[in-house]
């Protein structure tokens, strides 16, 4: 039987090449394995949990649908739809509310950096990690490809699926998070200790978006933080986490080894040339992504199609395990 693979990414900004190298270029390549059936988010209802402008949310919203098919995603080969679009989500965090202990919650490592940047902590924010369980849970889902910074998100929604399944009987499929081996946490370039963020990206520098202008890609890389050394290499020291990252961008975009990486760099005369070699790297690896959204969005109609055809095709798995889960838990069914 095929691998059922799901993941979701908020449009709560445009996306940056951390976002497509931990998570997006990896559901590309999810797509093109004939062993997996995937179905890709967004998941504007996550959005909702910082505040957020409605206007603005709406063409996040449809210029991230037009990025998954930019990148390569297909409609007829991967169910591409919105969250919101699907009730399924909705209903069923509520539901896994019911059994999720709030100890859990307050337990998240993504709760508590990000609920200490906000004046109000909305209870969306806490409950975050359950309606993305739901997203997970309800489709049955084998495996989640995401970055590192989603692990214990994906390790919350085993354990809920755990805890279902003990007190109501085998009911969901323990999904497994799919981290990659390289790539899985692409940091800041202003500040390599900490990682590139959506949230972030109003700050110059910090990010590489992935419909930025090449001036702009090559300017945002070209001033990338690094030490004061000049040894072009991986690794983990803290002082060399600057390099590491630029390699480690110039290694997945290149499809390359770490050792052919940096076999590339042997006769640099220093940082300069590893900038470059990446902003080149980075800029041929987003253009045509660029060029193809701009042309996607001209065709608002068909995006509104794609999203209509991927919802009714995600509430034909889903809405089965709801009813499901909601006999199992004492509901009666209309
Ligand atoms: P926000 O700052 O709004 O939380 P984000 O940049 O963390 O946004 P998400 O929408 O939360 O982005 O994440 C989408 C996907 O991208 C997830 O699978 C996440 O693990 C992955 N991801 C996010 N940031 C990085 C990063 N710096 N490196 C690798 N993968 C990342
Ligand atoms: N919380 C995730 C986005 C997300 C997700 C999902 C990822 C929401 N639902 C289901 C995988 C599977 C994030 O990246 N911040």
């Amino acid at each position: 039987m095929k691998k059922r693979i799901f993941s979701g990414i908020q449009p709560s900004n445009v996306i940056h090449i951390g976002n497509y190298i931990g998570a997006v270029k990896r559901w590309v390549e999810s797509q093109n394995d004939a062993e997996k059936e995937n179905i890709f988010c967004a998941v504007d209802l996550h959005a909702l949990t910082v505040p957020q402008d409605p206007k603005m949310l709406r063409e996040r919203t449809l210029e991230l649908m037009a990025l998954f098919l930019a990148v390569g995603l297909d409609p007829d080969k991967s169910i591409l739809f919105v969250q919101s679009h699907v009730t399924v989500h909705a209903e069923g965090a509520w539901l896994l509310n019911c059994i999720t202990p709030e100890g859990w919650l307050k337990k998240m490592t993504q709760y508590k950096d990000k609920s200490a940047k906000q004046e109000i902590v909305l209870t969306g924010l806490l409950d975050y990690p359950v309606l993305m369980a739901a997203d997970i849970l309800f489709y049955d889902t084998n495996e989640v490809p995401v970055g590192n910074d989603q692990k214990q998100h994906v390790e919350l929604a085993r354990n809920i699926a755990e805890r279902f399944n003990h007190l109501f009987g085998e009911t969901f499929v323990v999904p497994e998070p799919l981290i990659a081996e390289a790539g899985a946490r692409i940091m800041a370039l202003d500040d390599p200790t900490m990682k590139m963020s959506k949230s972030m990206a109003h700050v110059k520098g910090h990010s590489v978006n992935l419909l930025d202008d090449p001036k702009d890609i090559e300017r945002a890389i070209m001033r990338a933080k690094t030490d004061s050394g000049s040894e072009i290499r991986f690794s983990k020291d803290a002082e060399k986490a600057g390099v590491n990252n630029l390699l480690t961008i110039y290694q997945v975009l290149t499809g390359k080894s770490q050792e052919a990486s940096e076999l590339d760099f042997a006769n640099a005369r220093g940082y300069g040339d590893l900038k470059k070699a990446v902003a080149e790297v980075v800029i041929s690896a987003t253009e045509p992504i660029r060029n193809r959204h701009k042309e996607i969005m001209t065709d608002r109609a068909e995006l509104e199609r794609i999203m209509r055809v991927g919802a009714d095709k995600a509430r034909v798995i889903s809405e089965p395990r709801l009813a499901d889960v909601k006999r199992k838990m004492g509901l009666i069914l209309p």
